[in-house]
């Protein structure tokens, strides 16, 4: 991408190469992150190394890290107008989350609800007691991956607002501790699409690690597996087509609706009064077709281009560090460490 000017707004957002995009991921965040490309200076990473705090398969990674590649460009985040990177290849992420590691509680780290979620279910799946220590540092490392780019604003779901005020905590400690060092970066949560339920489960938010595959809809499933996720979704007693909390299933549909065709979900309530759960669904799967057929166009059109994609993650990844050393240096520098002779 071209040289930007430095005044403009700088945005960090991030997304784990845990698995292929889902409709809560672009709904919550990259969808959000495209409106933001024009007018800020963004960098969007592929956090490879916050997949490695529960268990995986190396060889996955490594082809769920390039996918997700394929996948933000297809849902338009052009390399032209932001950076793509990915975590593990720039050098700052880890040492900073270092230092910021020495001055977080241990205690708020332990009551992450993230933490205590993700230690749930890998006890549920067997682990023997084993829990990652990353797993308990993972926000240490967020912050990180925010506070190393000076971010103004960081768009994400609301899933990760605990760790967004931890970040802002984290950042205004080091400012008293050592001297004023880095913005206390502003939580950016979209009106509508905020919090995707699970469609087999809607009291739990949809998730690429979700053991129901019926339940997440992945951005580049094809036509006849959205309709099918969508149609077999979790309804609730009743036949009213309205929000509320006796109704999670109909609220989720009504607001990954709401979040694809911009309407606000009351007008919709008005649209789909005596209609049946059947039209609904076929309306929202409609809606959710429409949005993704060109993401899918896109991915299909770019997913064997190595070349192109390799050239997407070194100027991703050389402006990234340009921008990450910057930070890394000051920190060191105040945290005490002797600069090391050029
Ligand atoms: N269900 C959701 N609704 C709205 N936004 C969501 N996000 C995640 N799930 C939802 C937002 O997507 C961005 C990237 O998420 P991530 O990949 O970093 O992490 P995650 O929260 O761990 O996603 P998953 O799908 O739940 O992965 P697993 O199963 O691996 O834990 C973030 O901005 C997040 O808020």
């Amino acid at each position: 991408m071209s040289e930007q000017s430095a005044s403009r707004p700088v945005i960090l957002s991030c997304a784990q190469a845990t698995g292929k995009l889902h409709l809560g991921n672009y709904l919550g965040a990259v969808k959000n992150w495209v409106n933001l490309i024009e007018d800020n200076e963004c960098f969007f990473g592929i956090v490879d190394m916050h997949a490695i705090t529960v268990p995986y398969v190396p060889a996955e990674l490594r082809q769920n890290t390039l996918d997700c590649l394929r996948q933000y460009i297809a849902c338009g985040l052009d390399p032209e107008k932001c950076h793509l990177f990915l975590q593990s290849h720039v050098i700052g992420h880890a040492e900073l989350a270092w230092v910021l590691g020495c001055i977080t509680p241990l205690g708020k780290l332990e009551r992450m609800t993230q933490f205590k979620d993700k230690s749930r279910k890998q006890e549920e799946a067997g682990s023997g007691g084993f829990i990652g220590s990353g797993l308990l540092y993972y926000p240490v490392l967020m912050a990180a991956d925010i506070l190393l780019y000076n971010a103004d604003r960081v768009p994400v779901g609301e899933d990760q607002k605990q760790h967004l005020e931890l970040t802002r905590d984290i950042a205004t400690k080091f400012n008293e501790t050592y001297s004023e060092t880095f913005k206390v970066p502003e939580v950016d949560i979209p009106k509508s699409g905020a919090r995707i339920m699970s469609l087999q489960n809607p009291e739990a938010k949809m998730s690429k690690s979700d053991a129901n595959q019926n339940g997440t809809l992945y951005i580049t499933d094809d036509e006849k597996t959205i309709r099918k996720k969508i149609g077999s979704a979790v309804t609730d007693s009743g036949s009213e087509i309205r929000a509320g909390e006796d109704k999670p299933g109909i609220t989720n549909l009504l607001n990954i609706l709401s979040a694809a065709s911009g309407k606000p979900v009351d007008t919709l309530e008005g649209e789909f009064a005596g209609k049946s759960y059947a039209d609904f669904k076929a309306a929202v799967a409609d809606a959710v077709v429409a949005m993704l057929a060109p993401i899918r166009e896109k991915y299909e059109a770019i997913k064997d281009d190595k070349a192109y994609l390799q050239g997407v993650i070194k100027s991703g990844g050389d402006a990234a560090q340009k921008r990450a050393y910057k930070t890394l240096s000051k920190v060191m520098r105040k945290a005490g460490f002797v600069e090391r002779p050029r």
